[in-house]
């Protein structure tokens, strides 16, 4: 389409002269513009389809990202600035809808890009949360949550005559779905189906995040991940799900049958993807549906969803494998009990061994099970995460279903991750290797070549590129939280979810630690900004008294002037795609410090390193992968390797008390958390609790790692003086990151599991 007629159809969109505009105004005018445009490229598709179904679509906000995959963010760029306008004013007009946690939402995102972007017939599923996860605030350096609306009048929201009627123990919920288009870069768009309950009350949530979790029809769909530490948030979590997938069963037969199957033949028109164990219910809903309302055998019902359905296991974390209690499904949804119990049943027949039963002796429900019973492939997401599955945590299926297990290695989208968040990067990369590289990411090798590594001026672009985006970022912290960083200092950066495993508690006594050096006169070449972003589950304390502690050293850095000049520690609030998308870009080291074996895959991690930062990490996870390909120079390696820590968790050895005594360095960070500079700012109860936590039991062994992570991380400071040589490790790593472009995991999905037909 010519600059032209966008022009003159958003002019007609917006109902006036584009000069007159409010950002609102253009921002909603825009908004029909993509839609419009995205619809005509909604064609009728191939017989089998695709039906990836997760609790979590993290997509962040949608029109810049449209517009770029649509082909015209240049021109619309240009049409704004033409009119005296700023496309990056109409960004900031749009809310972040928070339909995720963290990689998992993210990583469904990337691949529902990647899915269009393919030209694959595949559409998500999930469900319409009306506040989302929650929004983040920090009050006297304690997290508060309140809820995060994003949905207005004119949304990405399409509504759709689609309803069922989803039944529950003594009532009957009248569902709707909406639809997300996602725009493929090239020329295709799908869809996310996102459902909801018509009777949903938004009024019931009046102070923070809480609401009467009993007012299932009012509440089901008000947040992702309703406190669910009592009987009725998790009596509320089996509604959702089962919302969730009795309403993507009806849609999935309901589309097989407009195609023409008979049902027997459901696996050639319709293949599912059951994101972790959230939507496992699928399985017996489908049996059920079959049987009692299309007339199949139980058997021939069984066999038909056993070959359509797929599950990808993301953590091992025993706390995340969700099991239920029978009882729970009996109250809400009776009608799965005679199926689940008839699945139970034939696994009993077949293998006599405990550790694979379906419902075990406590009558728990092991949601996982069934899914690798009754499905045709287990797949882990990075290399080392399906070689713990195999060998370790589901060891005993792989004995059984030694071809069901494979691996799939995360992806990121690169529209969003490199196109969107650092046209500058892009525009470099275009200067060096020509445009092939945005089709086919594996070309950035072609930037690992003396012609550009051991060239200065190419290097020391690199290096003004990456100096650009951390003024960008001082920036905007400064205008959007308040915070004022320095864009002359090494920005170290860790953002995720809060999560004990995920250490940040680790990265905090390393800060204590260097605090104590910087008083004793022991100052940074080059000074540092470690940077956090996180939220904590609300219901997990240990991870809020992390956050807390964090907080309270940021004030006592910034309230102490000897300090402050060399040393700077941030926490940004309500870390989301958004903020993301501006703090990757800036990052000179990236912080993957997760306990060996316990940080599945990681996906920040491949969005760094695309973005020219060097890793700081355990070899845990993807970052195994990405080591083997930077090769020892371009990455910081620290820690006990994933083994040793699964053998140590194994002979139960540890006890970080002797840590603690032993090593003097540990000892002075972990007192400093009780000390008089942080009770002077923070609150006894929880400092105490963190305090008596590590010493006392630290599960995810952060004092055992603390040395070597110090001195690693040392080096990388010390190394990051060399600009020249550091510019190469951050060249090194740009090129070897194409294999982390979510088109190559998808590609590999579909050669895999999927198997369908490449537009
Ligand atoms: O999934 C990501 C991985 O890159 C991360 O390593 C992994 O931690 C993450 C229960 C989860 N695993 N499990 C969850 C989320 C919500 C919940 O209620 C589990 N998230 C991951 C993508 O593969």
């Amino acid at each position: 389409m010519n600059q032209k007629s966008l022009e003159e159809m958003l002019t007609a969109l917006c109902k006036k002269d584009l000069s007159l505009c409010t950002d609102q105004e253009l921002y909603t005018g825009l908004l029909l513009l993509v839609k419009g445009m995205a619809k005509e490229r909604a064609a009728a598709r191939g017989k089998k389809k695709l039906y990836y179904i997760s609790a979590e679509f993290l997509i962040g906000k949608l029109l810049s990202n449209n517009l770029i995959n649509l082909g015209i963010y240049d021109n619309v760029k240009d049409i704004l600035a033409k009119h005296g306008k700023s496309l990056s004013h109409m960004e900031d007009m749009e809310p972040e809808p928070s339909l995720g946690n963290g990689g998992l939402g993210r990583l469904a995102a990337c691949f529902l890009d990647s899915i269009a972007t393919l030209g694959l017939n595949g559409d998500g599923i999930g469900l319409n949360y009306h506040f989302g996860l929650f929004k983040q605030l920090f009050c006297s350096n304690l997290q508060d949550e309140e809820p995060n609306p994003w949905i207005e009048n004119t949304s990405w929201l399409t509504k759709t005559n689609v309803t069922y009627q989803v039944p529950y123990k003594g009532f009957t919920l009248t569902s709707r779905m909406y639809d997300i288009q996602v725009t493929g870069y090239g020329n295709r768009t799908n869809t996310l189906h996102l459902f909801d309950v018509e009777t949903v009350d938004e009024s019931l949530v009046t102070e923070g995040i809480s609401f009467d979790k009993t007012n299932v029809e009012k509440n089901l769909t008000l947040f992702l991940y309703p406190d669910d530490s009592d009987r009725a948030g998790q009596v509320l979590r089996i509604c959702q799900q089962y919302f969730m997938v009795s309403n993507a069963a009806r849609l999935i037969l309901a589309e097989a049958l407009e195609k023409g199957s008979t049902l027997y033949d459901l696996p050639d028109y319709a293949v599912i993807q059951i994101n972790d164990t959230h939507p496992t219910m699928v399985i017996p809903e489908l049996i059920r549906l079959l049987t009692s309302e299309h007339g199949m055998e139980m058997d021939d019902a069984i066999q038909v969803v056993s070959r359509t359905c797929a599950y990808t296991n993301h953590t091992i974390l025993a706390e995340a494998l969700e099991t239920w209690p029978m009882e729970y499904f009996k109250d809400t949804v009776p009608q799965l009990i005679p199926i689940m119990e008839i699945l139970d049943d034939k696994v009993r027949r077949k293998f006599d061994d405990q550790s694979v039963a379906i419902i075990d002796r406590g009558d728990r429900v092991h949601m996982a099970h069934i899914d690798i019973h009754y499905g045709f492939s287990v797949n882990g997401v990075a290399a080392l995460h399906t070689d713990i599955l195999k060998e370790n945590e589901l060891h005993n299926f792989y004995e059984i279903y030694p071809g069901k297990f494979n691996n799939k290695t995360n992806g990121i989208t690169f529209r969003r991750w490199l196109l969107h968040c650092n046209p500058q990067l892009s525009a470099f990369i275009s200067g060096l290797i020509g445009e092939g590289f945005k089709k086919d990411a594996m070309e950035l090798q072609n930037l690992n070549d003396p012609a550009f590594t051991g060239n200065i001026k190419t290097l020391h672009r690199l290096l003004s590129i990456k100096d650009s985006k951390k003024e960008d970022l001082a920036v905007y912290l400064k205008e959007t939280q308040g915070l004022d960083v320095n864009p002359q200092s090494i920005f170290d950066i860790q953002i995720k979810r809060l999560h004990e495993y995920k250490r940040q508690q680790m990265n905090a006594l390393y800060l204590i630690h260097k605090y104590l050096e910087i008083k004793q006169g022991k100052k940074p070449t080059t000074p540092i900004t470690a940077i956090f972003g996180a939220k904590a589950a609300p219901a997990y304390v240990i991870a809020k008294d992390i956050i807390h502690m964090i907080l309270c050293l940021q004030q006592i850095i910034d309230n102490d002037p000897d300090v402050k000049p060399c040393l700077q520690v941030v926490m940004v609030s309500n870390y989301n795609v958004t903020l993301a998308e501006k703090l990757i870009p800036a990052c000179d080291i990236s912080e993957q410090i997760s306990l060996a074996s316990k940080e599945a895959s990681g996906t920040g991690n491949m969005k760094f390193m695309l973005n020219g930062a060097v890793t700081l990490g355990t070899d845990d996870g993807a970052n195994v992968e990405i080591h083997q390909l930077v090769g020892d120079d371009n990455i910081y390696i620290f820690g006990d390797s994933s083994q040793t820590v699964i053998d140590r968790y194994k002979d139960g050895s540890y006890c970080s008390r002797d840590y603690y005594e032993s090593n003097p360095a540990i000892r002075e960070a972990v007192d400093f958390i009780t000390g008089p500079a942080m009770l002077a700012v923070g609150c006894k109860e929880n400092l105490t609790r963190l305090s008596n936590e590590l010493l006392n039991k630290d599960w995810f062994m952060t004092f055992p790692d603390f040395d070597a992570y110090c001195k690693t991380k040392e080096q990388a400071y010390s190394d990051y003086e060399n600009r020249t040589q550091w510019a190469k490790k951050m060249l090194v790593n740009i090129s070897q990151a194409g294999f982390f472009s979510s088109d190559r995991t998808i590609l590999e999905y579909n050669r895999d599991i999927w198997k369908l037909d490449e537009e």
